[in-house]
Order: C-alpha cells, then sequence, then structure tokens
C-alpha cells in the first residue's frame, strides 16, 4: 500500500507505536524546535527544570516576535532571559526585528522531509516546504529540546486535491478560506490535511505557506504540500538549495478524505466575525464602511505579498476615514521592500509600517477603535483578540485588504483594475546578522542566564487523587478558543511567566468573576461545549486554570493541542459520552467523581452531580503514557519519574 507525504516523514521519525492504526498513539523523533517569547519563557523555564545541559535536536531556534511592545521593563527582561538561556543551551536566537518566527524559519531554517514542533499553533507554517511542522504547548517542545519524543494520536489524512489556477485578485488566502467554508474550525481535528493535485504546481511557497499556516484554523494536526521544484526554486533563492528533497505521496496513498477545490471557480472571500470559518463571498458584504486595515501577520506578510500590496497602493492614497497598517514579516522582505522602493510606494500612500512582528494580530498595539470594522489579514478573528472588545474583524487576503484601504468599504479586489504581476527575484536578500548563535558547548557553562523580576516560578501540579469532589466553577458553550480562557493582548502578554498575575484575566471575556469564584472554591472543574481549546498552542490556558485550582475540563469535544496541554499540566480533559448531559450540570453545582485511577485506565469515568443526584458518564480514552502522567501530577513530574 502506498504512503501519503506525512507517512513517510512519520515513518522516517517513528520511535514508538504503529503508524498504520490512526488514532492509535505514536512517538516521534524531532528534528527541530522552535520558540516565541509569548510562550518562550515558560518553556525554557521547563527546559531549566529538566536538568538537560544542552539540547538534543539538530536545530533549535527562539524568536522574540510577540513581545515587542516594551512599555515596561518585562519584555525587554524576558527577551535578555530567553537570549541569555538560548546561548547556553545551544539555540540559535533570532533577536527582535528579525521577524515573526514561522516566515523567518521558512527562510533560513526550514527542512523539507523534517520534523519540527514550535510553541505555537502555526508551526505547520513549515508545511508549505514539506516539513511534517507541529505546532505545541511549551512542555512538549521543552521534551523535545532534551531529544524526547513527541508523542501525538496518528491522525487520520484529508486530501486537498487542486485543480485549475487561479483567477487575477483570487489567492492563497481565498483558498484557506474555502477550505474553511468547508471543513469548519473543528473539521481538521485529528488530521492531517495534504495538499495535492496538478493545481499545486501553480501554487508559490508562500502561497503555500499561507494555506498551511492556516491550517490551525481548521483544527488540523499539520498540514503539508509535496517538495517540488517551486521548493527548491525557493531554498536556492534563500541560498538553501542544498537542503531540498524532493517529497510526493505515492499514487496508491490511500486518504480517510478527498476534497476537490478547482482554483478557477475561487472567488474573493472573506471571514466575518468572529470565527474563521464564517466565511462568505467578498462580493456579498460590498459597501460595509471599513475603519481599519491591517496587513502582515504569519499568514500573509511574505515579500510576495508585500510586493503585491505596494503594487497597488502605487501612487495611490489610503482613504482618509482609514488607518493602514502594514507589517513585514521579516527583515529580509522589509530590506527588500525597501531596496527595490516598494516601501516608499507604502509610506506614499499613506500606510503606517510596523515592525517586523506579530503587532497588531495579537493585540500587540493597533487595537480598532469602539466598535471598528477592522479588516485584517491574518488568520485569527475571535473575540476580544484585537484589543478592543466590540470591534469586527474580518479576514482578507492582501488584495481585498488593499481595496478596503482605497475605497474606504468592503469591495471586491477585481474592482481595483488590472491584477499586479510580481516578479519575484531569482535571489533573496540575506542577512543573518539578527540570527545569534549559541555559545560552543565548551563555554556554555560560563554563560550566566539574566533572570528579571517578571519571570516567576511556574504552577506544579499535584498528583490526581482517587477520588475528585470539586465545584463546576465555569459552564461555557461551543467552540471556546484559547484566548477565551487565558486572552493575549499589549496589556497581559508582558506577564506571561508570571502566572499568578496573569490568573486575573482566566477567562475575563466570558465572565470576570471566574478568577475570584475558582480560587474561593477550591478544587474547580469547568464544562465546556464542542471544540474546547481551539487556537493557540498557549500552556497558559492550562497552567493558568490550574493554578486557580481547576482538576478537570469536562467538554463535548476538545482541541488537540490544548488538551494535550491539559494532560501536560495535569488536569483532566474529560469528555461527555452523551453531549446532550451537557443540559444537567449547571454552574456552581458540587461534583465528584470517585475511581479516577481506574477511570483513567479504563477510559471510562462517571461523574455525580450532588446537588441534582444527575449521574453523567465520561468517556477519556488515555494513552498509557498520559492516564500515568496525570496521575502523577502532569509531564513535568511524569518526565522526573521516568527519566525520559
Ligand atoms: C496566536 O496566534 O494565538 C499566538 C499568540 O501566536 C499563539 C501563541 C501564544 O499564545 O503565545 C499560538 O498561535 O499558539
Ligand atoms: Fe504571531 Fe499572529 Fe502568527 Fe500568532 S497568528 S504567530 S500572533 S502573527
Amino acid at each position: 500500500m502506498g504512503l501519503t507525504i506525512a507517512e513517510k516523514i512519520i515513518q522516517a521519525h517513528l520511535i514508538e507505536g504503529d503508524m498504520t492504526v490512526r488514532g492509535g498513539d505514536i512517538a516521534l523523533r524531532i528534528d527541530q524546535t522552535l520558540t516565541q517569547d509569548a510562550t518562550g519563557t515558560m518553556a525554557y523555564l521547563e527546559l531549566e527544570a529538566m536538568g538537560i545541559d544542552r539540547v538534543r535536536t539538530e536545530r533549535s531556534v527562539a524568536y522574540i516576535d510577540h513581545n515587542t511592545l516594551q512599555s515596561g521593563f518585562e519584555n525587554a527582561d524576558d527577551h535578555r532571559y530567553i537570549q541569555s538561556v538560548a546561548e547556553k543551551y545551544g539555540i540559535y536566537f533570532s533577536r527582535p526585528g528579525n521577524g515573526i518566527c514561522h516566515q523567518v524559519h521558512l527562510e533560513r531554517f526550514g527542512v523539507p522531509g523534517k520534523t519540527l514542533i514550535g510553541s505555537d499553533s502555526h508551526t505547520p507554517t513549515g508545511g508549505g516546504i514539506g516539513m511534517l511542522a507541529f505546532g505545541a504547548g511549551g512542555m512538549d517542545v521543552a521534551v523535545a529540546m532534551g531529544g524526547g519524543a513527541y508523542h501525538i494520536t496518528m491522525p487520520k489524512m484529508i486530501r486537498i486535491n487542486l485543480t485549475g489556477k487561479l483567477n487575477p485578485f483570487v489567492t492563497a488566502k481565498d483558498v484557506s478560506l474555502e477550505a474553511l467554508r468547508i471543513l469548519s474550525v473543528k473539521g481538521g481535528v485529528g488530521a492531517i490535511v495534504e495538499w495535492g493535485g496538478e493545481g499545486v504546481l501553480t501554487l508559490s511557497v508562500p502561497e503555500r505557506a499561507t494555506i498551511t499556516n492556516m491550517g490551525a484554523e481548521l483544527g488540523a494536526t499539520t498540514s503539508i504540500f509535496p517538495s517540488d521544484e517551486v521548493t527548491r526554486a525557493f531554498l536556492a533563492a534563500e541560498g538553501r538549495e542544498e537542503v531540498y528533497t524532493p517529497l510526493a505521496s505515492d499514487e496508491d496513498a490511500v486518504y480517510d478524505r478527498v476534497i476537490d477545490i478547482d482554483l478557477s471557480t475561487l472567488e474573493p472571500l472573506i471571514a466575518c466575525p468572529h470565527m474563521p470559518d464564517n466565511v462568505v463571498k467578498v462580493s456579498s458584504l460590498k459597501g460595509t464602511k471599513v475603519d481599519q486595515v491591517c496587513i502582515g501577520s504569519c499568514t500573509n506578510s511574505s515579500l510576495y505579498d508585500m510586493l503585491k500590496v505596494a503594487a497597488l497602493l502605487r501612487g495611490k492614497t489610503v482613504a482618509k476615514t482609514v488607518s493602514l497598517s502594514i507589517s513585514p514579516g521579516s527583515k529580509q522582505v522589509l530590506a527588500m521592500l525597501s531596496e527595490c522602493g516598494a516601501l516608499t510606494d507604502m509610506l506614499s500612500a499613506g500606510a503606517r509600517v510596523l515592525e517586523c512582528a506579530c503587532g497588531p494580530c495579537i493585540g500587540m498595539g493597533f487595537s480598532p477603535n469602539s466598535g471598528g470594522v477592522s479588516l485584517r489579514t491574518f488568520n485569527r478573528n475571535f473575540e476580544g483578540r484585537s484589543g478592543t472588545k466590540d470591534a469586527k474583524v474580518y479576514l482578507v487576503s492582501p488584495e481585498c485588504a488593499v481595496a478596503a484601504a482605497l475605497t474606504g468599504e468592503i469591495t471586491d479586489p477585481r474592482l481595483l483594475g488590472d491584477a499586479p504581476v510580481v516578479e519575484m527575484p531569482a535571489k533573496f536578500r540575506i542577512d543573518d546578522s539578527a540570527i545569534l548563535p549559541p555559545a560552543p558547548a565548551d563555554k556554555a557553562k560560563d554563560v550566566e542566564v539574566l533572570r528579571g523580576p517578571n519571570i516567576k516560578e511556574f504552577p506544579r501540579c499535584r498528583p490526581q487523587e482517587d477520588t475528585l469532589s470539586a465545584e463546576l466553577v465555569l459552564k461555557v458553550g461551543d467552540n471556546i478558543t484559547t484566548d477565551h480562557i487565558m486572552p493575549a493582548g499589549a496589556k497581559i502578554l508582558p506577564y506571561r511567566s508570571n502566572i499568578p498575575y496573569l490568573s486575573k484575566f482566566c477567562f475575563a471575556v466570558c465572565d470576570e468573576s471566574f478568577p475570584e469564584r475558582a480560587l474561593a472554591a477550591g478544587d474547580g472543574i469547568v464544562l465546556g461545549g464542542s471544540n474546547y481549546g481551539q487556537g493557540s498552542s498557549r500552556e497558559h490556558a492550562a497552567l493558568v486554570p490550574l493554578y486557580l485550582g481547576v482538576r478537570a475540563v469536562v467538554a463535548k469535544s476538545f482541541a488537540r493541542i490544548h488538551a494535550a496541554n491539559l494532560i501536560n499540566a495535569g488536569i483532566m480533559p474529560l469528555t461527555l459520552t452523551n453531549p446532550d448531559d451537557y443540559d444537567k450540570l449547571s454552574q456552581g453545582d458540587r461534583l465528584r467523581i470517585d475511581g479516577v485511577h481506574a477511570g483513567l485506565v479504563s477510559g471510562e469515568m462517571t461523574l455525580v452531580d450532588e446537588t441534582n443526584g444527575a449521574r453523567v458518564p465520561l468517556t477519556c480514552r488515555f494513552t498509557e503514557r498520559q492516564a500515568e502522567m496525570l496521575r502523577l501530577g502532569g509531564l513535568l513530574a511524569y518526565t522526573k519519574e521516568k527519566g525520559e
């Protein structure tokens, strides 16, 4: 039987498990890791706690790209901490200003056929050059840096077959939005999305990377493209042709589901507030007034995207009612824009050019006006994420963003006239001066780790007792994102290494009284709907509830990375066997689960609602390793005990 691309890479990296059993536990050898600063401080504290001297991966890179707004000492201190840990432990350090982790990793470090895990949910961007790249919690990344395996459930395989060619003003972003329209934000859960078909050849690496990046919004384990001549040309332009290897699926590879998309039939699409799968045609919203337009983020900040934007802005002026920001994805992109004059076109049109960083995407500045309409080329439009709770954020292609910036309203970009024809250079401008190599191994012991007062101890979980008696401290609905559980943004992000402070904002979007109530209740259980914990990889969405006493989350279903983070933190993710039982449980009820230890192994538990007498069956299919981890109190306790 033939293999898919992902199966070929899994086969070459399999340490444990049977990859022919989809849904079974597999352990993979990890070649590369990446961290960003908002999740990195915690990941490196965990690495230090593991007592390892040097990383054991082929390449590990620490990026500073999220917390670059230094409005106090906190972020700068954290940058210094990460820089010093990186130097000591053998990790490359990408300085603030060098760019967004996924864009820079694709440019400078990604290698087709290798495995990568990153403490950021958009790590699958690397799938654009045929890497098998996963978003993961910081603890999993720390374990991988220490040479440990990465455990996942062997995913199903979804193939998206592309035919035809995109029409002018229809873009890779529209392909992602079409996939979201078809599959929804839950449609990729438990699956790897593999893109194939002759239409793939018409897509450049930056376009492919836009698409694999937004596979995260499908909830997919990861997404991947073949590695072909287009990949080779991209790597050659980066001066790294020697890392190229071709990769394709076998003719007789078996997929669980095949979806066909004819690129030539697509139209410009737009995701409406507040979910990336709330997709309609741009033309259907024609005339909606727009207050703000933001171009950039790890989804759409490549040189290719930026050159198109500059060409469309050339000689024109942004509407006076619109504020336009542009954040190029990397120093390489910005420098090339500057050299060819495209930057001047942007500035002359009235754009506010921001630093090469995540910026507005994570609410780091540029929050919209109250009730404002913001069109963004980003990947997430969750409620409140922009920093303005009542803002309405729409997700669009760079072309559609420019059309709105120029006209002041949602406009079909096809009305802009001729589509820009962008020539990509055969060689990119290579300057790695902002990537600092680590100290040589024999000098590492002399490097002092610089710890500022913002770095606090992370909470340690206690083992799960055999009986859990707890209050239902919060009941929430479907599609709760990690941005609901642990909001980000300029005011809170600087405290990512200060869990006690961060805890004051836990679930603030849903219920501001939650932290106080949870602390007062002692042990707590949170009840969620389906796809609980979708979105980011931030393990803070597990560590903060842990600090507030949450011992279990009961939900209709869970998002993959968040479920893994809960287990790593020693919190049990338990699924309602009958989703309708959700209605039997009310906030404030006293709950009890007996026989937790046996249940962790058997996969079944019963939750008793002591307030109303209801008995609710729970399904908890954990692997042996996960069950043991939960019993012992999380991944760190497990790693210590097993010496893994
Ligand atoms: C995001 O886009 O939500 C983030 C911010 O990049 C997160 C990581 C974090 O919360 O630090 C992600 O995607 O994992
Ligand atoms: Fe940064 Fe936004 Fe990408 Fe997250 S989604 S890594 S915040 S640019």
